[in-house]
C-alpha cells in the first residue's frame, strides 16, 4: 500500500483524540477504512480475489520497491497480483527452465520476453486494467495482474476477510475481480476515522 499525504485535521481537536486516532493501527488521522468478507462460490481460494476502489481523486506515487512475481515449478507465484499503475514488477524465474513472459492487456500484447533460468526482468506496468501473463513454453502457466488507479486495493485472507485502510473520506465504487467469478460492485461512503463494511458473495 502506498502512503498518501494529507493535511492534519482542524486545530482545536484535542490531543487526546489525536493520540487515540494515531494509535489505531493502519489508520491515518482523517482517513477511514473499508472492511468485510468475500465468499466465493465454486472456487477454492478467496485469496485470488482482488478488492479495490475503482477511482480516488488525486495522483498516487507508485512504490519505490519493485513488486515481485516468481515462477516456481512452472507456476506463477502469486497467481494473482494487484499493483498501482506505474509500479515496477520484477518477473523472476526460480526454475532451472527457460520461461517467457507473454503479457496481454485489453486484447493486445504489451510485451513478450524470455527469462533465462535463475534470472529476473523488470517492467513498469503503466496502464490500469487486467494484465494476463502467459508462458508460450508452458501453456499450463497463467497469472493475472490487476493494475489499479490508486493504492486502495487488497486480497482477502484465507477466510475471505479483508481490510483497506487509510482511505480519504468520500463516496467510492468498490469492486471485485477474479478470473472465474463475476465482478461485483458496491457503493461505499468512507467517513473520517470511520470504518464501513462491505461484504461480497461472488458467483460464476
Ligand atoms: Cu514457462
Amino acid at each position: 500500500m502506498g502512503m498518501i499525504r494529507r493535511k492534519l485535521g482542524p486545530p482545536g481537536a484535542s490531543w487526546g483524540v489525536l493520540i487515540y486516532l494515531a494509535a489505531l493501527p493502519g489508520l491515518a488521522i482523517g482517513a477511514g477504512g473499508i472492511s468485510g468478507s468475500v465468499h466465493t462460490r465454486g472456487v477454492k481460494n478467496p485469496t485470488d480475489v482482488i478488492v479495490y476502489v475503482e477511482k480516488v481523486e488525486g495522483q498516487f506515487q507508485p512504490p519505490k520497491a519493485t513488486v515481485p512475481i516468481d515462477q516456481i515449478k512452472r507456476t506463477y507465484v502469486p497467481h494473482v497480483l494487484a499493483v498501482l499503475a506505474g509500479s515496477e514488477v520484477e518477473f523472476r524465474n526460480s526454475d532451472n527452465d527457460l520461461h517467457n513472459i507473454h503479457a496481454r492487456q485489453g486484447g493486445r500484447k504489451i510485451f513478450n520476453f524470455g527469462i533465462p533460468f535463475q534470472h529476473a526482468v523488470r517492467k513498469v506496468l503503466k496502464q490500469k486494467g487486467i494484465v494476463t501473463l502467459l508462458c508460450d513454453v508452458h501453456p499450463e502457466m497463467s497469472a493475472f495482474v490487476v493494475v489499479t488507479q490508486n493504492p486502495f486495493f487488497t486480497k482477502p485472507d484465507e477466510k475471505g476477510n479483508y481490510t483497506i485502510a487509510n482511505i480519504p473520506p468520500g463516496t467510492y465504487t468498490l469492486k471485485t475481480w477474479h478470473e472465474n467469478l463475476k465482478p461485483e460492485t458496491k457503493e461505499v461512503k468512507v467517513s473520517e476515522g470511520g470504518n464501513v463494511r462491505a461484504d461480497f458473495e461472488l458467483r460464476r
